[in-house]
């Protein structure tokens, strides 16, 4: 545990953080860009969750009574401390999960934002007023805390996923109980214990609580009780279809946040230079393992060779020049996958998409042992981002699947309506792009009667990732449904209520129903 950024953050001396160790109460946090370990971390049981759920249950009772503006004043605290180690919590991110550094600082940024966000919102937990159909009634909207919240996050966005949760969880007056990924422990005790100690220190404890183990010891158990209203995920579709049944069952409330198997349309009299430097970024960036990673791109047929000539330079400079590497290193493009299994599905989805017939252009092997040399490097999960054609108009059945790592499929298409069809043949359901020149292509895309991109999130000239947070984030189809993050997401934490008020003297009843 020599690492100066866990010194930094407070977590060498952290009692919940140990020496590595693979016991039935511990888990070892592992840095992708080497193999070797950071530390290890306690795991929590069963008794530990409910002693979580007890303290959670009675941090709601207090922490409702706190006006909403109040609430948003001990946010504004957080984001002001996470402002203040933005860096080395972004370096953690980037120690722990692999993204570059530039993207580690992001996520602690997109936290600081969100909680911003969150304390104008304190202050406008709106509710609309109707008229009554009755003469001296009054009708209106008003929202209410809904009570401690699930948050099930995944490795890839460590620290953002519970920013987007818990800031508006906490001014709409909930308690949050976090279940950060098992591959990213550090992560998320160093993000909670600066949320915590500052509302605490304002004489607010409890309200974010960290839960930290294995399915059967805390993420099921903590799905089916009925003290959680609600339960936000982020993961895959497999998990997202567990953690539905098991609320549904118990009529509880869902937000997930599943799958993505983006594609970008280019059109003939797009920009693309710009379309390039967009795909190149969605598809390799993160190296692939961000929820709206680009995985497919679907390129008019008049330019797709100009496309993939550029794309595959692209490719090539970064294979060749030392921009894959270590994620913490200044230069560093493209840092290592998760772990051994992402490297294997990486390998084996470019063999078997060349199986079903498609033509690898460039990539596609874990990175050769003696570049990683020659990069400095000793160990680590790298992989060489793939590019792979698929026959013109349509998709090899390996595309329809989400590998999560970069490897971008292409196809091309002669008409938009072709295209679009194209985009929305795969099950996921979140993000999508246009490059285009004309109006007419970017209005048919986003087609008010819906039947251009079927996605939640489509963007016009602009990539797949990297959404603000200040619009809902989410998709549909099996990307789940749910909306986190900015617009009015926030009515998801709250439970609403509609009162009719009657300030008259004489009995009525609605739809004219008389009972004299
Ligand atoms: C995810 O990959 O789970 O739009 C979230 C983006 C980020 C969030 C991705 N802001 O790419």
């Amino acid at each position: 545990m020599t690492h100066a950024i866990l010194d930094t953050l407070g977590l060498a001396s952290h009692d919940r953080v140990v020496e590595p160790a693979s016991t039935a109460d511990t888990i070892t946090s592992v840095n992708p860009a080497t193999g070797e370990p950071i530390a290890g971390v306690k795991l929590d049981s069963k008794a530990d969750l409910e002693r979580v759920l007890a303290e959670s249950v009675e941090a709601f009772d207090r922490w409702r009574w706190v006006p909403a503006p109040q609430r948003g004043e001990v946010v504004r605290a957080i984001g002001d401390e996470l402002r203040k180690y933005r860096d080395p919590l972004g370096e953690l991110v980037s120690l722990e999960m692999g993204k570059i550094r530039a993207e580690g600082i992001g996520e602690i940024q997109e936290i600081v934002d969100i909680a911003d966000f969150a304390v104008g919102l304190s202050r406008q937990l709106h509710g609309i007023t109707m008229p009554s159909e009755r003469s001296n009634h009054m009708m209106k909207e008003q929202w209410l805390p809904l009570g401690p919240i699930g948050v099930i996050t995944a490795f890839n966005f460590p620290a953002a996923v519970w920013g987007w949760n818990g800031m508006l969880a906490a001014v709409a007056g909930d308690v949050t109980i976090w279940k950060p990924s098992l591959l990213t422990p550090l992560t998320a005790i160093a993000c909670n214990s600066i949320a915590e100690r500052v509302a605490s220190a304002m004489g607010h404890k409890g309200v974010f609580q960290l839960v930290i183990g294995n399915d059967e010891e805390v993420s099921v158990p903590l799905t089916n009780d009925r003290r959680v209203p609600l339960i936000s995920a982020t993961g895959s579709c497999r998990m997202g279809r567990e953690v539905g049944k098991a609320v549904a069952a118990r009529l509880g409330k869902c937000l997930l946040e599943l799958g993505g198997n983006n594609a970008v349309i280019i059109e003939p009299d797009a920009d693309l230079d710009l379309a390039t430097k967009n795909v190149f970024f969605g598809a390799v960036g993160t190296c692939g393992q961000r929820c709206t990673s680009t995985r497919r791109l679907i390129v008019h047929e008049s330019v797709a060779e100009d496309v993939v000539g550029r794309l595959e330079k692209a490719y090539r400079s970064l294979l060749g020049g030392g921009k894959i590497g270590d994620p913490l290193a200044e230069g560093t493009l493209v840092g290592p996958l998760i772990g051994v299994p992402s490297v294997e599905a990486h390998e084996a989805a470019v063999k078997t998409a060349v199986e079903q017939g498609g033509t690898l252009v460039v990539g596609g092997s874990r990175l050769d042992p003696s570049k990683l040399a020659s990069n400095g490097l000793k160990g680590g999960f790298y992989v060489e981002p793939a590019m792979v054609r698929m026959p013109a108009g349509k998709h090899l059945p390996i595309a329809l699947e989400e590998t999560f790592s970069p490897i971008l499929y292409v196809t091309t298409y002669s008409t938009l309506d072709e295209a679009i069809a194209l985009q929305n043949e795969v099950d996921q359901g979140l993000s999508s792009a246009l490059f285009c020149g004309s109006v007419r292509s970017m209005g048919r895309f986003l087609d008010p009667g819906g039947t251009g991109s079927d996605c939640g999130l489509a963007y016009v000239n602009c990539g797949t990732s990297g959404a603000e947070i200040g619009g809902a984030f989410g998709g549909e189809k099996d990307t789940g449904g749910g909306r986190e993050s900015g617009s009015d997401a926030w009515k998801a934490y709250m439970r609403r209520q509609t009162c009719t008020i009657h300030f008259g003297e004489s009995f009525a009843l609605a739809q004219g129903i008389r009972f004299e």
